[in-house]
């Protein structure tokens, strides 16, 4: 503990010895509660939280150090396998979340597919799946990424690097853009932790219709829109990197970079960064426009677990946006790969005078959930490595120059606290990773309370396992619904039938409509289990009123070249030696050509527009040799280019069960030998 953190790449610690370490490090928080003495961080004049644990809750299951280690890079744990779990269950209350046939869901939930790089829409309370949205790759079963317009989408996307190319990204936060502080139903944000991008989905659609890739950034971790009208959508960079990182200069990790990025919601650029210290995590904004807040861990900057958790402090970082703003404006940055880049580090001169860029509160190491309660009063930062919530004080922030002030509140909820949600009764629900519970504490006792107290926590709830993300019903609005809670469990273990080695995770519903302050649970009742595939992170659930997706496509938002094909239009026509344009209507059962001839090293260019206007009668359009999968919606017009490479006859075929016909839904492209 007495060594400088370590940077070099030679120090790479084993994982044992990190587990060691964090085992020594629990003694020590253990030893200082007979020995309240200062952490070993004395920079930081921050008070402890009381760590009254026993030894024995540390090690649960005789699993938790395992856990721990996990918990360092925010991945899963290695685990014992938690039998000991089970439901106690609570007071019954509102348990009618199965949705009988024919009847719809209350709730949209949008649910982030993790490295399957999708949105999922999930119908709540009934959890149902109703849809997938691809996002940062392509899929056949949409045709997302085969025709030009969506192709387009993942290019502009994809300049993430050579290396990388667009072939997957790593989807973990949906926010939901917002007018007055409500879900306003236009988009869902999603950002790419596997490369710095951010990706936006019209809901009028369903349908991604922009990625953006961001500069300076690799990983972009943490994701908000500014509440309350979303005037910027925030990409937060987590991993730190040399600028330009293109080898000249890679040794120097205090030199690395890591930023915090604004975008325009409807342009989708890069507005401006800020540079911080240390890396960041996850992201929420204030609710009044003036904030944005981001949780962080790896001040040491280091590049190992050894030493990114060394010390006992990291930060909490307060975004003061119109003194960015105005930084910017006075042209006070640096402008890197096109973006202005505000110094926001701990030592830059913006943060020296009474209005500071960045405010840096000090919390326990590696805070990571980064939540706003709905009121806007306080951020809560869920302490990870450390089994408190601090609770920080907004407005107090605002106007004090000692950050570690503000801090209001730092309730002792349980092992492995990760992520916090709210309803609309002044309760907070936080996931324990380790522990395998959700506790559901009250905030203003909170606030109340002696730092490090259990007293405001007022239940808990077991599930099954290991929790990361939870969600509560429209828990990012200033006005929650309160009835609904999703845990989001990283393991499974023995929920399900056994699919082999690779299990789902678990998603459970829990009913938090009422407070019971007699029972274990404080009321919350966990009423079921939901396998989900690898690996949702997040969700994010809105009233079904707040959604209003169209059914059809209306035509001006076509934004292609070529016309609303109508089976009349339907042809072909040559435009050059070596190039065709074929356009085809489709409709029940028949496509606008039954066949078409071209030559062999044609560039055949294909526009099919779908010219029924009767929801749900979807038509594909498929040439398999030549990779071509389209799938075209009522009213929608799609087009893609190809070689005739090869002479021969090909069927297209409709690649949807129409109607009784559909399988007689063909044409027939005929490539002939160009010299035959
Ligand atoms: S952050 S599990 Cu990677 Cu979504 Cu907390
Ligand atoms: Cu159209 Cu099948």
């Amino acid at each position: 503990m007495t060594d400088d953190p370590p940077t070099g790449q030679d120090n790479v610690p084993d994982p044992e010895e990190v587990v060691q370490r964090h085992e020594r490090q629990l003694d020590a928080a253990l030893a200082e509660v007979e020995d309240p003495t200062p952490s070993t961080d004395e920079s930081l004049d921050l008070e402890l939280p009381g760590l009254e644990l026993h030894r024995r809750d540390f090690v649960k299951a005789g699993a938790a150090t395992g856990a721990v280690a996990g918990l360092a890079g925010c991945s899963g744990g290695l685990l014992g396998d938690g039998a000991e779990n089970g439901n106690d269950g609570g007071g019954s209350a509102n348990t009618d979340y199965h949705v009988p046939p024919g009847e719809k869901d209350t709730y949209y939930g949008f649910w982030s597919g993790g490295h399957s790089g999708e949105v999922r829409v999930v119908g709540v309370p009934s959890m149902r799946e109703i849809r997938r949205i691809p996002v940062f790759q392509k899929e056949g079963g949409v045709g997302y990424g085969h025709d030009e317009k969506t192709k387009q989408v993942l290019e502009e996307g994809g300049d993430v690097g050579s290396v990388a190319g667009h072939e997957w990204g790593d989807s973990h936060h949906p926010v939901l853009s917002e007018t007055d502080g409500d879900y306003d139903g236009r988009w869902l944000f999603i950002n790419d932790k596997g490369s710095g991008r951010v990706a936006r989905i019209d809901l009028k659609y369903f349908e991604t219709d922009a990625i953006t890739d961001i500069p300076n950034m690799q990983a972009c971790h943490g994701m908000a829109v500014q509440s309350p009208d979303t005037e910027y959508v925030y990409g937060v960079g987590e991993f730190r990197v040399p600028i330009p990182n293109d080898g000249t200069d890679y040794d120097d990790p205090d030199d690395y970079w890591s930023v915090f990025a604004a975008l325009d919601p409807e342009t989708m650029a890069v507005e401006w960064q800020v540079r911080i210290d240390g890396n960041l995590d996850n992201a929420d904004t204030g609710k009044d426009g003036e904030w944005a807040f981001a949780t962080g861990y790896n001040k040491e900057h280091a590049v190992g677990p050894q030493g990114m958790t060394h010390d006992d402090r990291d930060f909490l970082k307060a975004f003061n946006i119109p003194a960015i703003e105005a930084a910017v404006e006075a042209g006070n940055y640096e402008e890197v790969n096109g973006v202005p880049v505000v110094d926001g580090r701990q030592d830059s001169d913006l943060n020296r005078g009474d209005d500071p860029v960045v405010k840096y509160v000090p919390t326990p190491k590696s805070p990571h959930g980064c939540d706003v309660e709905p009121e806007g009063r306080y951020v809560t930062a869920s302490g990870k490595l450390s089994p408190t919530v601090t609770v920080v004080d907004i407005e107090e922030l605002a106007s004090t120059s000692d950050p570690a002030e503000a801090i209001v509140g730092q309730p002792k909820v349980g092992l492995g606290p990760l992520h916090t949600t709210f309803d609309d009764r002044g309760n907070a629900y936080t996931t324990l990773f380790i522990d395998s519970q959700v506790a559901k504490w009250d905030i203003e006792d909170a606030v109340e309370a002696e730092k490090g107290s259990t007293d405001p926590v007022t239940g808990k709830v077991d599930v099954h396992y290991n929790p990361g993300h939870l969600q509560a019903v429209e828990s990012e609005t200033t006005d929650p619904a309160g009835d609904w809670l999703i845990s989001l469990n990283k393991l499974s273990k023995d929920r399900f039938l056994s699919t082999g080695p690779i299990h789902p995770d678990n998603d459970q519903l829990i009913d938090i409509s009422e407070d019971a302050s007699s029972s274990e649970t404080g009321g919350m009742e966990l009423v079921a289990d939901h396998p989900v595939h690898p690996e949702p992170h997040d969700c994010v659930v809105t009233h079904r009123d707040k959604i209003d997706p169209n059914d059809v496509w209306d035509r001006e938002d076509y934004e292609g070249e070529k016309p609303f094909v109508t089976q009349d239009a339907s042809g072909i026509e040559r435009t050059g030696e070596q190039s065709v344009e074929v356009q085809m209507s489709s409709s029940r059962s028949q496509f606008g050509l039954q066949e078409f001839t071209v030559q062999e090293g044609d560039e055949v260019s294909l526009t099919v527009t779908n010219v029924e206007d009767v929801r749900d009668i979807i038509h594909g359009l498929a040439i398999p040799q030549y990779g071509i999968n389209l799938a075209i919606a009522p009213q929608d017009t799609r087009q893609v280019t190809f070689e005739a490479s090869e002479s021969g006859v090909y069927w297209v075929y409709c690649t949807f069960f129409c109607s009784a016909l559909h399988l007689e839904m063909r044409s027939r492209m005929i490539v002939e030998p160009r010299d035959g």
